[in-house]
């Protein structure tokens, strides 16, 4: 409870901010995308990670609110870097379960990218395989509602969890990010099961993206299995705005 009076203060006062983290295509080696994570910059206690208070605020309607500022922030940042000339690139924000399961979330998107002119080409959803999996009929509606309006969907932490092949298959998702635990562990069967993610996503014709790439060794290996895209320490931690910048190419 106590931390959760903390949240309504901070959402109250702007303690939020996001930092972006670059995602880069493998072949080209630019940069098209950037994936934003929440950051809690408390006066105290300095950075709190998002894995120790979303828990907590996904117990309440507090993370609608957090949710939906992320959502807006990200967009109008992504707008702002736009207009200022740099080339465009996608932006991903983390949808928590509720926010997702919300029964107007469509149309919450489509307002927000109205509010903020961002087109939606250049917004991409990130939802868990544990929240694609449940509830199949609502869930297929939603995304097909975000298909239409253009935004794009991913299935983040792919492979930690239950999806089969057949619930995949009729998802309207455009892209799979491969859990940084396959990545991370160099065993014989991780390598296995990245490359049948790899193979599965492009015959659903997906793409496909590793996450928490960290050596030169996992790049390599991505790239001689046509992984699409990464994202990862080995190019770059998630950084604050100002410093995402000088990453980007100006086009003007
Ligand atoms: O960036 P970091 O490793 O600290 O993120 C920890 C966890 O918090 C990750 O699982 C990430 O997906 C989640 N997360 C980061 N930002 C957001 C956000 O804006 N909304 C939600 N729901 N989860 C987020
Ligand atoms: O669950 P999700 O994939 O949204 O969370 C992304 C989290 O992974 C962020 O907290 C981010 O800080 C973290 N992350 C990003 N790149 C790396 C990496 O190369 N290694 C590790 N260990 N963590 C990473
Ligand atoms: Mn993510
Ligand atoms: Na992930």
């Amino acid at each position: 409870l106590r931390m959760e009076t903390e949240l309504r203060k901070a959402m109250k006062e702007q303690q939020f901010e996001l930092h972006y983290q670059p995602q880069k295509d493998i072949g080209s080696e630019r940069v098209v995308g950037l994936e934003a994570l929440l950051r809690w910059n408390h006066p105290e206690k300095g950075y709190i990670s998002p894995a120790t208070f979303i828990p907590i605020a996904e117990k309440t309607s507090l993370i609608l609110q957090i949710g939906n500022w992320v959502l807006h922030e990200a967009c109008k940042q992504n707008k702002l870097w736009q207009d200022q000339g740099y080339s465009p690139v996608v932006v991903g924000v983390n949808l928590s379960a509720k926010q997702f399961h919300q029964a107007d979330l469509v149309e919450q998107v489509s307002s927000v990218l109205q509010q903020t002119g961002l087109h939606a080409c250049y917004l991409e959803l990130e939802i868990t395989e544990s929240m694609a999996m449940s509830n199949e009929e609502d869930i297929i509606h939603t995304l097909k509602g975000l298909r239409e309006l253009g935004v794009h969907v991913s299935i983040d932490d792919f492979g930690t969890g239950y999806s089969s092949l057949k619930y995949l298959s009729r998802f309207p998702v455009n892209k799979l990010k491969i859990d940084k635990a396959f990545i991370h562990e160099n065993r014989r069967q991780n390598k296995a099961i990245i490359k049948s993610i790899i193979h599965m996503s492009h015959s659903l014709n997906m793409k496909v993206i590793a996450e928490g790439v960290e050596t030169e060794e996992q790049l390599h290996f991505l790239q001689e299995e046509e992984c699409d895209e990464m994202q990862g320490f080995y190019y770059s931690k998630p950084l604050p705005p100002t410093h995402v910048t000088p990453i980007f190419q100006f086009v003007k």
